[in-house]
This record gives C-alpha cells, structure tokens and sequence, in this order.
C-alpha cells in the first residue's frame, strides 16, 4: 500500500483512508493505489462493505487542479468511480470537512455516503472554469434532483451536510466519531438485505424535473453569465442528465470538460486560484503573530461602518468611534438598517443579526481605544486629518496595538512616521462597500514589522477578505492603475465617443459595469472633490458636477435615471454638453469603435501595472491580477489585467501603445520598459524584481 492510501478492515468493514495533505486531492499517487485498493476489496470475501475516509482536515476537496493542463496518468477519477459502482457490497464515503468536485463525484459513485454535522459538500468546478469531469452533472440529479443540481453546480456553492441530508445527498449526519458511525452505518447496510443500487441506477429524481421551468432557470443563468463559458456547459451537462440515457449524459460531460480545460477561461480561472494563495504568502507568514481581540474603527460612515461589520460579521467585538453622538447613532443606524436588507432578504437570520449588533460598542471617546488591538482609522482623506487621529492613537493605544489606516491614495509613510510607533502602523485599504467587497490591500510602509504586517494578512483570511501587500505610492496598486485606465475617457467623449458606447466597449469585454456607469453609482462627486483637492480638473465631469449631476444619487450624471430607477438612460444633455465642449476645443469628432477604446484605456492599465511591479510596489504580476479581479471586477476569465496581456499578445499591445504615443504624446501610452521584456519573454516573473 502507499503512503497516501492505506487500508484497514474493521470487524469485516475495510476502511480505505486517503491521507495526502494538504487537501487529499485526487492527485495520481492517490488514483493509482486507491483503484488497485478497491478492485482488490471488491473481491475480498472478508470485506463485508467499504467505507472510504480520508486523514487530515478534510474528505477530498476535489481533483488535483495542479495537474490539468498535461497529460492525464491513469487511472483517471471517472474510471475509479466505474470501479466504485461495480462493487455490489455496501460502499460508503465518510465526509469531513469539505467534499468537493472530484471528492464529492467519488463519493456520489459510492451506494452511501455519511457526513459529519460542520462537513461541506460542492462541485465548485464552474469557478475554476469548468464542470464536474467526473460524472457529477449525471449523478447529483439523481440524489437532489435537476433544480437543485443545477443551483449548486452554477454557482460552486458548498452545501452544509444538513442541507445535503435534507436533499438526499447525504444519507446521515453524526455528531459523534464520524470513522467509527461510517462503520457502524456500513455494517448496518451489510446486514442488509441489498441489493444496494448505485446512484447512476437510480432515476426517480429525474421524473419530478419540469423540463420547461429548468430551462428557464437555466437561461436566467446563462444571462447573468457575462460570456463565461462554463456555467452554460454546467447548464447543458445537467439537461443532459434529465434528457439522455447517463452513458450519453457522461460522454457528453466529458466532450464539455475537455472543450473547457483547455481554454483560456478556464486557464485564467486556475491561474486566478493560485495567485490568491500566492498574495496571501507575506513577507513573515510564519511568524508569531500579535493576538487581535478587540477592534476599534473611527470613522462611522460608509466606510468605517462596512469595515466595523466586516470585523463584527468575522465575530470580532468592535468599538465603533464618531465626533459625535449624532454622527455614531447615525453610523450604527446605518449597519442596523444594512442587516435588516439581509433579514428582508433571507441571507441572515434575525437571531443572527442580533448576535452581531451585540458586538458593536459605539463611543466618542478615544479612550475607549485603548483595549483594541488593532484600530483602523476611516476618517475624511486628508493627511492633516489622518495625522491628528494617528497622534491622538499615539497617546492613547496600549503597546503593540496594530494602528491602521483606511486611506485610498494618502502616503502612509508620512502617516507612520507622524507616530511615534511606525512599526505599528501600516495601511489596510478596504473596497466599499467593505463588508461585501473581497479585496483588502495592505499597505506596507519602510518601518512596518513584519510580525505586525503577518498578522494583519492572517486577520483578512478570518474576515473572508483576499489580502494583498502593496508598496507605498499614490493610490497604491489598484486606485493608481484606474487613474490610467480612466485618464483618456473625457478625450475619447470629445473625440465622438458616447459615454455608452465606452461603457458597451467594457460590459462585451466582460466588466460587469462600465467607467461611466460605475462614476454614476459611486457617485461623481467623490472624484471632484478628490481633485479639487489635488488641484486638478476634468473638464466634462467637473461640468456635470457644477451642474449637481452626482450620478444615481441626484438621478443624473453621465446618464439619466428617470425617477428613481437604477436603470441609465442617454442624456441629450449630457451629449449635447460634450458636443459644444469638443467645438469650443477644436477637436474634430468621429466615429470611435470599440477596439480603440479598449486600446486606450485597457492597454494603459496593463503598462501601469507593468511600472508598478518594475517599482516593486507590488510583488508579483499575479498580485496586480488579484487587485483587479477582486477589487474593480476584472473579468475572471481573462484572469486580470497582467494575464490578460499574455492572452492578448503583448507585443501588440506594446505596438499600439506606440502608436497612441506617436499620435497623442501622452505619457500613460509610453511602453514600460518592463512591458517590453514581457513582450519579449512571455513572462512578468522574469521582469519582477
Ligand atoms: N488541487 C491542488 N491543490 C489544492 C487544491 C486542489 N484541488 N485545493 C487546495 N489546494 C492547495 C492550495 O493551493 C493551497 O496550497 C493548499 O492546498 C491549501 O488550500 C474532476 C475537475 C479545500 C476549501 O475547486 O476550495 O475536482 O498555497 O489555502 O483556505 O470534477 O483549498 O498551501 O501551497 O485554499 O483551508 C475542484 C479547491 C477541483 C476546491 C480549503 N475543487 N480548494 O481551503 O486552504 S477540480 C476545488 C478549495 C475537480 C473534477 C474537477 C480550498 C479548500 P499552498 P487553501 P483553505
């Protein structure tokens, strides 16, 4: 037997333990014993049934996704779960922690399987760009029926083991020891009478499936799909299930996989899985970290109230800090009103909404800081103001405490340096709305520890939040790269582009919302009053913003909301305001297609990154991929802006920065040397620092 599956026999029941950290996926070394461990078995008169476990953490959370992309070593899954359903004694799975993908599919060609009560269980393949490879799409309907099959497959969203029992996924939960209930369940089913039907046998689900109302939901689905290709393939597998003999349904699976594995999508949706699990490896990982009880917030506005319920909805007690009494009754309002929308929705139950206002603490006094520790600062951006509360922190923060800011572009160098504790000061720069929005940066100053920098990183993975380390520079990674993005817009609008047009040019790429749109619902005054207090202008937005067209909020901004709706509508206004703008400049209009404006605003952003990794503000290409995907909505099959220019051919971009160069002279379109070698290269990792 190998050191990865090994196999015991209890009292007549063999206990097959998969035990291959960290995850027990199913990578070769576990196939090719597990298969010769279970056609052994299923000829072995003193195994009276089986029951398949695995040692560590978790059941096995799916195939090894290191190994797509080569040639595949037999024996695959699919011929081990053909094995699995030839065996006519009693077969069970034993799932702890997470079944997932290739994990579950196993233990689907199992007759049982048995769960304990904190165990998970999902075919998350749609988030990796593909389906269920091993049979999944075929087999889960048979358990849980069309719908539901169709819910979680689309989504990649785990199942708790009570919501499986309740299902037919799962066919008991233990509260107790899950091996010796799996043996004992197994034994039970031996003294049986059988025979025991394998679930590709098994049919009765399927005749409840309303074929007309799966469709629909399926086309539901596919719209709100963004061009991604999978969660149509997922859809049109698990028709397949309801509508064809399984042999045909299992082809037909397969044919979908193999289309999908060797796409880009799913090429950049691996590549997205890796790079935040590189992020996450900081500079101290494994250091000590500092122990984070209390957190103190100041700031309860939108900002400072998401981050407080960030930590609050992690069950971190939080300190919530105003000016006032009015402005915190008026912050705690806000996150009370904020649970009460997902109550209303069914995502949260009151009895939990409750638990979480109980662990608010509202005060104005910064006295009441000084148990935390670490306190994030979300207070107006401006450095005096950020100076004034990082010294009044200074004075009163107990020793050790972790002082963060939340600002988006400040220098948080200064900011340290302000204190007399640089090496407890770093930035933490969260996306609002922050307790929904996954990326978290966090910026690291010249002085910061790296204990203190270790343990912020370790505290985002336990709020849910993708961390990233970012250098010091104006607006870090993120919100300087969307400077250079957006810094053609207003010349593109005075050239003849409308802002639709430029907004259908970003949604056909896959973004799920374009600048403009994006400038009405955050609100356009945020950006005028950002320049103003920079001294700089934007000639058609600062127009609108005189006008008091903010977006969403007062109904008009680059687009019209007729009352109330959500819904923009073309403002002849608006375009007529542009219109007389590119007259009185002399700027001749034409006709703008899309290509262009994806050239002069995409190609930009790419070369700012390529500058921001030369400057070694970021670590590694992939963590500017990480940014951008999960804080601005980078498409996820395009697998951000770095890998992107891989897929687009680099060299091209490179050309056509040139030309944009050559015909502007505007700096953003002047290659980065950086952005040359990888044209040459092919890769980031050979021009990083
Ligand atoms: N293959 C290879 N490595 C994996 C892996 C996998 N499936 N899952 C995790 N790892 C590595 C990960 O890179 C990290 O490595 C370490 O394990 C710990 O992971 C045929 C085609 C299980 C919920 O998509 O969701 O089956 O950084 O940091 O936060 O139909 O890992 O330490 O070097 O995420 O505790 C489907 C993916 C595969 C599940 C645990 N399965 N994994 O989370 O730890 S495709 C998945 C997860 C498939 C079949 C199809 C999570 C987790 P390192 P971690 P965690």
């Amino acid at each position: 037997m190998s050191s990865s599956v090994s196999v015991a026999n209890e009292n007549g029941v063999a206990v097959v333990t998969i035990d291959n950290p960290p995850v027990n996926a199913l990578s070769f070394h576990v196939r090719k014993p597990l298969h010769e461990a279970l056609a052994a078995l299923r000829d072995d008169p003193s195994a009276r049934a089986i029951v398949i476990a695995c040692a560590g953490r978790t059941f096995i959370a799916g195939a090894d996704i290191t190994e797509f992309g080569k040639p595949v070593e037999q024996p695959e899954l699919r011929a081990i779960i053909s094995l699995l359903e030839t065996i006519s004694k009693p077969t069970v799975a034993a799932i702890h922690g997470t079944a997932l993908g290739g994990g579950l599919e196993l233990a689907l060609g199992c007759h049982f399987r048995v769960a304990d009560q904190a165990a998970k269980l999902g075919l998350p393949e749609v988030k990796l760009g593909l389906l269920p490879g091993g049979g999944g799409t075929a087999r889960l309907p048979r358990l849980v029926g069309a719908a539901k099959a169709l819910g979680m497959i689309v989504s990649g969203t785990p199942i708790s083991a009570g919501e499986a029992k309740a299902a037919g996924l799962v066919d008991a939960v233990f509260d107790g020891n899950l091996l010796a209930e799996a043996v004992r369940f197994a034994s039970e089913m031996a003294a049986g009478a059988g025979p025991f039907v394998p679930v590709r046998d098994r049919n009765n689900r399927l005749a409840e499936c309303d074929l007309a109302a799966f469709d629909a939901k399926a086309a539901e689905l596919a719209r709100k799909a963004r061009g991604l290709e999978a969660p149509l393939a997922c859809a049109e597998a698990v028709r397949n299930a309801i509508t064809l003999p399984i042999d045909e349904a299992l082809a037909a699976e397969r044919q979908l996989f193999l289309k999908l594995v060797a796409g880009d999508q799913s090429r950049s949706q691996r590549y997205l899985f890796f790079a935040e699990r590189e992020a996450a490896k900081v500079p101290g990982k494994d250091l000590q970290k500092r122990k984070i009880a209390q957190v103190g917030i100041i700031g309860a506005g939108t900002m400072g109230g998401g981050i407080a319920m960030a930590f609050v909805n992690g069950g971190f007690p939080v300190t919530l800090l105003e000016t006032s009494g009015e402005a915190l009754d008026r912050g705690l309002a806000m996150i009370e009103k904020n649970y009460s929308v997902s109550v209303s929705r069914g995502s949260l139950s009151e009895e939990v909404k409750e638990q979480r206002l109980g662990l608010f603490k509202g005060s104005t006094d910064y006295a009441d800081l000084a148990d935390c520790d670490l306190i994030i600062e979300a207070v107006f951006e401006d450095m005096a103001v950020k100076k004034e509360v990082f010294g009044r922190l200074d004075a009163v923060a107990k020793p050790g405490a972790i002082l963060a800011t939340n600002t988006s572009y400040l220098d948080v160098n200064e900011i340290a340096a302000s204190t007399s504790r640089p090496r407890d000061v770093l930035g933490m720069h969260f996306f609002s709305p922050a307790n929904v929005m996954k990326l978290l940066e966090i910026v690291r100053p010249d002085k910061t520890a790296p204990d203190a920098l270790a343990t912020v990183a370790d505290l985002a993975r336990r709020i849910g939040k993708v961390a990233v380390v970012v250098g010091v520079c104006h607006g870090f990674v993120g919100n300087r790269m969307l400077s250079a993005r957006g810094a053609e817009s207003e010349f593109l609008l005075l050239e003849g582009a409308a802002p639709s047009q430029v907004d259908n040019a970003f949604t056909d790429f896959g973004w799920p919302m374009g600048p403009f749109q994006m400038g009405d619902l955050a609100g356009l005054d945020i950006g005028w009053r950002n320049r103003k207090a920079r001294g700089q202008t934007a000639v058609i937005a600062d127009m609108l913003c005189e006008q008091e067209r903010f977006g969403q909020k007062t109904g008009r901004g680059w687009y019209r909301y007729e009352s109330g709706s959500r819904q923009p509508a073309a403002d002849p206004e608006v375009e007529a305001l542009i219109r007389d703008k590119a007259v009185e400049r002399g700027v001749a209009r034409r006709e703008i297609g899309a290509d262009e404006i994806i050239e002069r605003t995409l190609y930009p952003l790419v070369n700012e990154g390529a500058k921001i990794l030369e400057e070694g503000i970021a670590a590694r290409a992939s963590d500017i991929d990480v940014v951008w995907v999960n804080g601005y909505g980078f498409p996820i099959g395009k697998g951000g802006p770095m890998f992107w220019a891989g897929l687009e051919w680099a060299a091209k971009i490179v050309e056509r920065l040139e030309h944009w160069h050559e015909r502007t002279g505007r700096a953003i379109f002047e290659p980065a040397p950086v952005l040359r070698r990888f044209a040459e290269t092919g890769s980031w990792e050979s021009v990083g620092r």
